[in-house]
């Protein structure tokens, strides 16, 4: 039983190693990426987090997305709290799911019918299925440098040379799966195009982060999304857009409200569980309507829709409305990019920041950043010292090159202000090396 007294990380992550796997439950969070031993949380308030080391740090991570509302929401805190009080899961029906539902829905009005379940990943698994079944067809198209979660069928990178089809990038993935889904570059319209003029109508899906937060923040190239989304009607071929990451952080309505793009399916997850385990995948109810009860596509889930994840939703979409959260947390972003962009005019580092909406990702390269092999061009090692130095000022970012950061509406200038100095003095300190 390990003490409830102060602990270093240290301490805490090697008796971790003894029993979790790397020592912990995520592969992101073991630092492998920055290098260095991970900083173990043991409470977040508002923008800050507190280690067990006791050490406050501001924090844009914040739980890779979710917490828009900064940790610890008074309202959210309030509604969980009340909710677990009556019980937690029920495995039954509650009232909760549809509420939820039809709140979604306002935010996403291409979301017709939906479905709850318990990750981003089983959301993305669930969605690719719905759409082979609505197809008929077994062929996915995804891209280099967006992340989908961990289903066998997305866990695959572009096939060798002249081979389209993808080769699996894990361990424990089928050769057999892998060759049903096709990688192409993100933003590469012209090779999707020639793709689809000859094997469009049999594709089941092509699924991708309309905005992209997997490579760092990545933004899709003019006409890109507007190409798909032709591709995809043309060829009946689904059209998913997947934001989990990018839903209520990029716009309030996720990049299809930015860039006014109707994807067939949609998937969410992070903010609508509000920092608890709840996700989500909807869209055209011809297509969802394949689903089981209704249709031949099983899907199912234990802690689907259960109501204390409902509840803690609820409360979030419902304070994202009542405190403009979005419209004040990207007011703080580009207040922090604004503030980096005129800093780093005084270095001859290559340093350079892409942000949208309430994300932003600060890249150590001068180039163009539109597509993975160009992303990792990064200079790494200049990114881990700068992530270090940062550590060590008390500023909490994304432990890769190749992750976004986010921000909360509870970010105050003074916060920004501090972050902005920690900054200069890291790029300083880095540079002096
Ligand atoms: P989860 O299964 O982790 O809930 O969601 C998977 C997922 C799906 N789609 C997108 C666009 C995502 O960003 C994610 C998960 N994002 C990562 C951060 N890059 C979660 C952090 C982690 O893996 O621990």
């Amino acid at each position: 039983m390990i003490s409830t007294d102060t602990q270093s990380s240290q301490t805490l992550f090697d008796t971790a190693q003894t029993i979790l796997v790397g020592g912990v439950d995520s592969p992101v969070r073991a630092f492998k990426s920055v290098g260095g031993t991970p900083v173990f949380m043991k409470e977040g308030h508002g923008a800050h987090l507190i280690s067990e080391d006791n050490k406050t740090y501001i924090d844009y991570v914040l739980s890779w997305g979710p917490m828009i509302l900064g940790h610890a929401d008074p309202v959210v805190t309030k509604s969980v709290i009340a909710q677990a009080q009556k019980g937690t899961s029920f495995g039954t029906s509650s009232a909760l799911e549809a509420e939820l539902g039809f709140l979604v829905q306002r935010f996403f009005p291409s979301i017709e019918k939906i479905r709850f379940v318990s990750s981003g990943t089983e959301a993305v698994m669930s969605a690719i299925r719905t759409a082979r079944g609505f197809t008929n067809r077994d062929t996915i198209v995804k891209f280099n440098g967006c992340y989908h979660g961990h289903p066998d069928s997305m866990l695959v990178s572009a096939g060798s040379g002249a081979l389209t089809f993808g080769q699996p990038d894990s361990a424990g993935v089928p050769k057999d799966f892998a060759k049903h889904t096709v990688v192409f570059e993100y933003n590469d319209t012209e090779a999707v195009k020639n793709y689809f003029k000859t094997n469009g109508n049999e594709v089941a899906a092509v699924i991708l982060e309309p905005v992209c937060g997997n490579m760092g923040v990545v933004l899709p190239n003019p006409g890109f999304l507007e190409t798909l989304r032709e591709l995809c009607t043309n060829h009946g071929t689904v059209l998913i857009f997947d934001e989990v990451m990018t839903g209520f952080r990029v716009h309030e309505g996720g990049a299809q409200a930015l860039y006014g793009i109707k994807p067939d399916l949609t998937c969410l997850g992070k903010v609508i569980g509000g920092g608890l385990p709840a996700a989500a995948f909807g869209g055209q109810k011809e297509i969802m309507d394949q689903l089981a009860p209704v249709g031949p596509v099983y899907q199912a889930g234990t802690l689907s829709g259960n109501p204390l994840a409902m509840a803690a939703g609820i409360a979030t979409l419902q304070q994202l409305t009542a405190q403009q959260a979005f419209q004040t947390a990207k007011n703080q972003t580009d207040k922090l990019v604004s503030g980096l962009n005129d800093r780093i005019k005084t270095f001859n580092w290559p340093i350079q920041v892409q942000n949208c909406g309430t994300m932003f990702t600060i890249f150590f390269s001068k180039g163009s950043l539109t597509q993975l092999d160009e992303i990792k061009t990064c200079d790494k090692r200049a990114f881990n010292r700068f992530y270090h130095e940062m550590l060590e000022s008390g500023v909490y970012m994304a432990p890769s090159q190749f992750e976004a950061n986010f921000m909360s509406n509870k970010h105050t200038d003074t916060d920004i202000e501090q972050t902005l100095n920690n900054i200069e003095k890291a790029l300083q300190k880095i540079e002096s090396l």
